[in-house]
């Protein structure tokens, strides 16, 4: 399977995340990328290509120009502002307020473009979300070409960005941008198949009116786990897109043969869509090892989670999202990939 990487999804080195009420180094950190790249290679499962620029038009299909300007505005005017720190947000547009108003400080506007606290902006933060779209893009482009699966090594991940927030480590959605990349290149229906433990509100919120575009996803339960807003199984979609967006709620701890059968429920609503492409958002954080995720896969069963994935017959490309435990992110990637591919295990 043909992998797509840049060297540049690593220009993202922030420093802090607010994890527990302490700034930590965050968990999406650069060595992710670098540790799945060495087991790809290691494991011979095909060339490792750089995407091409595609540059903004296939952000601003799916975001927000305002919010756009905003993130790659955010590092210089937050310095200029003379804050000492990393750029992260201290106040919302808050349920009480009337939260429509785009102040004019930096420090107001990444309250209005934020929906998480723990993802800082810094220098190079935005250089890589538009490294890590181009990944996404080229990565579908391939599949789509070809037929054939392609793996979009991603970073920073994509489904918590909506159409004008960031948050969970996310800036641009990628999902969301290849999707609609295939729809523009004549694609009917296309099918994004969310794994990642963690619900993907961003591109539930960018496709939630759409009935071209079917979201699916399988993740902790809303109300015990991050993003705690989105994420519940009674969201359906709306308007034309009503029963385009299928969430599957499962409580933490939940064992890898009630996901596999959640899996089964998933894929049949994929089938009955009858999408022209799959994308998979893939998140190996439902690994039983995840330092901040509560699923209980074991490496092996990536394998199978592949295996289960292919029987959809559907050009699928996979795109890179969450997964933590970073000394077994790289065989559970490639164990996923494998599995697609009909191989065994290591
Ligand atoms: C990004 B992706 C854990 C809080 C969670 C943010 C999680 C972002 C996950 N104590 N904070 O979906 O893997
Ligand atoms: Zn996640």
């Amino acid at each position: 399977m043909l992998t797509f990487h840049s060297d540049k999804t690593s220009l993202r080195q922030a420093n802090t995340e607010l994890h527990d009420g302490v700034l930590v180094t965050p968990f999406e950190s650069p060595e992710r990328v670098a540790l799945i790249l060495a087991h790809l290679k290691r494991s011979q499962l095909g060339e490792i290509r750089a995407p091409h620029a595609y540059g903004l038009a296939p952000v601003l299909a799916i975001h927000d120009k305002g919010y756009v300007d905003f993130l790659e505005s955010c590092w210089q005017r937050w310095q200029a502002a003379g804050h000492a720190g990393e750029a992260m947000v201290n106040i919302w547009p808050a349920r009480t307020m009337c939260g429509d108003r785009i102040p004019e400080a930096i420090s107001g506007q990444l309250g209005y473009y934020a929906l998480a606290a723990e993802t800082s902006i810094t220098q190079g933060t935005f250089d890589a979300a538009m490294a890590s779209k181009d990944v996404a893009l080229a990565a579908v482009s391939h599949t789509l070409s070809s037929g054939k699966p392609s793996f979009g090594l991603c970073r920073p991940p994509g489904h918590h960005a909506a159409s004008d927030q960031f948050g969970g480590y996310c800036f641009f959605n990628n999902a969301a941008i290849a999707a609609q990349h295939a729809r523009d290149a004549g694609k009917t229906r296309v099918a994004i198949l969310d794994v990642d433990f963690h619900h993907g509100n961003g591109t539930q919120q960018i496709f939630y009116d759409r009935e071209d575009v079917l979201f699916v996803s399988i993740h902790g339960d809303p109300a015990v786990t991050f993003p705690y807003y989105a994420g519940y199984a009674d969201e359906i979609g709306s308007g034309a897109g009503e029963g385009f967006t299928v969430n599957y709620p499962l409580p933490p701890g939940t064992d890898v043969t009630t996901w596999l059968a959640t899996l089964d429920q998933a894929m049949a609503r994929i089938q009955a869509f009858d999408p022209e492409l799959l994308v998979v958002s893939l998140g190996v954080d439902i690994f039983e090892g995840d330092p901040i995720s509560a699923f209980t896969f074991k490496s092996e069963d990536f394998v199978t989670l592949g295996e289960r994935l292919a029987q959809l017959k559907q050009p699928t490309t996979f795109l890179m999202e969450g997964g933590y435990a970073v000394e077994d992110i790289g065989v559970n990637v490639v164990n996923v990939l494998r599995g697609f591919n009909g191989e065994k295990a290591e």
